[in-house]
């Protein structure tokens, strides 16, 4: 008998079948940042080091330097993992040509500097996600949508107001709704003597991008919060609870966006997820590993992952309510095999949330068994997990574990080792 098979029968005695399991998982889109590929520069601006609370460290060679080369290096990513993808865009990632007039600045931006990612996402089926890109930008003045000058806050509006058109052309174009991520890194690194008035700027504005018009079921505008950045200690605009309220007090066109990197270190998004199910009909996520801080760091399949992807499960979240997306960014290690290690543990993690007995186990619970819940819930952890994976992977066309590491290493031979 098949290692699958035998593992099959494994589940089957705790009521699980893995077959099920499979098939649940392999049409769940899960959004791929684009932005591992080039450690979040982009194509529209000459500057060298990201800028506007958030940081890359490291210099392996092979970044992505074009839009040629960061797809080649995404499609490369796109064979090496199992499941449904989406990309997702950042502004910055604009491609500008001779054919569409030549570069504009981030306020004028159209959904045609989007087109070759477009037929890009055509060819290969997906989907798309997209952000307005508030950072490494002449007019952070550091501030962006919370600034107290009018011109600059006024610049800001209307690039949301144009990522606004090119979600909504995205979802079009490729017949899935889009996703648009609104965070800015606008605070202070020391003590503020006004609070609230960045705060009530930062509202205006985003009420003002979205007042532009857009189709809700197509396009889904979040708000990002954080709780601090590199250079933007003491105090952060859209912190933790200006963002949810923002979302809840405009639920008909606005939906929450929590980032497992964005909270103190005690709180975990695991608990969150549920927590903000209970209000709000969709929530969005980034997923991604902070080692002591934001640091975006590869995902891993440790304990938060896993429990992430539980609460995602259990609560219903892969029939649309949650929208999942990476969000990190590690410029010290091969890039491709950062995604791909990233991507593949947050379907492992999936995965391994629909091998649970998840009604069983909330039975045991209701009825305040906790002595079996412990037993049950540890002893789930050693059930042949590995057998039922390298089957998804099969049923995907994706390679599994252990045979796809070799392909990367021969692509920065080939390729990347080029790039300088
Ligand atoms: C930054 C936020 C944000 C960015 C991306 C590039 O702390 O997490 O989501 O990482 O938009
Ligand atoms: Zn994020």
């Amino acid at each position: 008998m098949s290692r699958y098979l035998e593992a099959k029968e494994i589940y089957a005695k705790w009521g699980i079948d893995t077959d099920k399991a499979i098939e649940a998982l392999k049409s769940v889109p899960i959004a791929l940042h684009c932005w591992q590929g080039d450690d979040v520069r982009g194509f529209d601006q000459k500057v060298d080091a990201l800028s506007g609370g958030i940081q890359t460290t490291g210099n392996y060679p092979g970044r992505a330097r074009t839009p040629e080369e960061l797809m080649a290096d995404i499609d490369m990513v796109l064979k090496l993992c199992p499941g449904t993808k989406k990309l997702n865009l950042h502004a910055c990632y604009a491609i500008f040509d001779d054919e569409n007039g030549g570069w504009v600045d981030r306020d004028k931006i159209e959904p045609k500097h989007f087109k070759k990612w477009v037929d890009f996402c055509k060819e290969r089926g997906l989907g798309c996600d997209f952000n307005p890109t508030f950072f490494s930008h002449p007019k952070c003045d550091p501030l962006t949508l919370s600034s107290p000058n009018e011109e600059t806050r006024k610049f800001w509006i209307e690039h949301g107001k144009a990522c606004i058109r090119i979600s909504q052309y995205l979802a079009e174009e490729l017949g899935q709704e889009c996703v648009m991520n609104i965070w800015t890194g606008d605070g202070f690194k020391d003590i503020p003597a006004d609070r609230m008035g960045p705060r009530v700027r930062y509202k205006e504005s985003i009420d003002e991008i979205l007042s532009e018009p857009f189709d809700f079921n197509k396009v889904k505008p979040c708000v990002e919060s954080k709780v601090f950045g590199i250079g933007v200690e003491a105090y952060t605009v859209g912190s933790a609870e200006f963002s949810l309220s923002y979302a809840a007090a405009n639920k008909d066109k606005c939906i929450p966006l929590m980032d497992n990197g964005h909270y103190h270190p005690t709180e975990v998004v695991s608990d969150k997820i549920p927590a903000l199910l209970a209000f709000f009909p969709e929530v969005a996520l980034h997923v991604t590993r902070p080692i002591r801080w934001d640091s975006d760091h590869v995902v891993l399949l440790d304990d938060e992952t896993k429990e992430i992807c539980k609460e995602i499960v259990r609560c219903g979240g892969l029939e649309g309510s949650v929208k999942i997306a990476l969000d990190y960014f590690d410029a010290s290690i091969n890039r491709v095999s950062a995604w791909t290690v990233g991507f593949r543990n947050v379907q492992k993690a999936l995965l391994m949330a629909l091998l649970t007995p998840n009604a069983e186990l909330t039975d045991i619970q209701n009825k305040d068994n906790w002595t079996e819940l412990m037993v049950k819930q540890e002893e789930l952890k050693t059930l042949p997990f590995g057998d039922v994976w390298a089957e998804y992977c099969k049923v995907c066309g994706a390679p599994v574990d252990g045979e796809w590491f070799a392909a990367v290493k021969e692509y920065e031979t080939e390729i990347l080792k080029e790039r300088n």
